[in-house]
């Protein structure tokens, strides 16, 4: 084995309690476009500019379209060995935790029984007038898609930018930061807030980050993997 997995799967096998933390590059070797990545783009609009409140208002049926092509794409997407060596790392190690940024599914699909989906999921539905929330996975969907119950407009079951994180995801994810005695960060930017500021709050653990790129987490990182990983983590799993 190679130096780095090496390296790596020594620091990971020490920890009991890893809080692991991942972004759009863990689903990206699935094929599900990044955000700010080269494929961040849709019909030139950022994503930054429809994940938003204010352009759903503005426009529900832009963003529903936005969101229908990304349920489309996601639901042809199968996990990569980055989730399913997390999947597996996790299923020996009950007080750890993921906590995830994608609302792709795949962590679920790759065989975790609880991620936390802190930024919601592209496969619930809320509803704009009666708030009920329901999981939705007709694909094309009727845009805009109408709650079965009262008959108003509904909304994809994610946290936009200006939006709060749903209270209990972000508790048990702060939780589990305080007390880590591991933090691995993988496929994120590490730009988006409260969720990049998780580590600061695991004061006493070690940081490894698995990144083709740098991030503003890389300088606190005890050991930065500059990989893809699932390429990096299949000979892992
Ligand atoms: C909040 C769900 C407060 C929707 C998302 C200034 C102005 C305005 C706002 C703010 C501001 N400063 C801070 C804020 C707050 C804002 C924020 O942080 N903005 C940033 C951009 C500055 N945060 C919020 O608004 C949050 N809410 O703060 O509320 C509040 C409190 C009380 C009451 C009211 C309000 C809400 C943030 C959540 C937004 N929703 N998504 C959807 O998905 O449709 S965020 C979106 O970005 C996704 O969740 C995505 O996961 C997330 C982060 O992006 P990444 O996952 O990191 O993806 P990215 O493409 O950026 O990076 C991919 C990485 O993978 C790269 O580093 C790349 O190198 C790497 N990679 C590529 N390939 C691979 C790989 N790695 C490994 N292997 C590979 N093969
Ligand atoms: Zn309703």
């Amino acid at each position: 084995m190679d130096p780095d997995r090496k390296r790596f799967s020594r620091l990971t096998a020490a920890a009991l309690r890893p809080l692991v933390i991942t972004g759009a590059g863990v689903s990206a070797e699935s094929g599900v476009p990044t955000f700010r990545g080269v494929d961040g783009l849709w019909r030139s609009h950022r994503a930054e500019t429809l994940a938003t409140p204010g352009a759903f208002a503005a426009d529900p049926g832009l963003v529903w379209e936005w969101y229908d092509w990304r349920r489309s794409r996601v639901a042809t997407a199968r996990p990569n060995p980055a989730h399913r060596w997390i999947t597996g790392y996790l299923a020996e190690r009950p007080s750890g935790l993921l906590v995830t940024q994608n609302v792709d599914g795949l962590h679920r699909l790759s065989g975790l029984p609880d991620p936390v989906e802190i930024h919601g999921s592209l496969w619930t539905v809320r509803c704009t007038v009666c708030g009920a929330e329901a999981e939705d996975r007709r694909i094309p969907l009727p845009i805009p898609p109408r709650c079965a119950g009262c008959g108003g407009l509904l909304r994809p079951g994610v946290v936009w930018f200006g939006e709060p994180l749903p209270a209990a995801a972000l508790e048990r994810a702060v939780t589990a930061a305080a007390v880590a005695d591991l933090v691995l960060v993988v496929g994120t930017s590490a730009v988006v807030y409260p969720v990049a500021g998780l580590p600061a709050l695991a004061r006493d653990a070690p940081l490894v980050e698995i990144n083709p790129e740098p991030t503003p987490l890389s300088p606190a990182a005890m050991f930065a993997v500059r990989a893809r990983a699932g390429e990096f983590l299949a000979p892992l799993c």
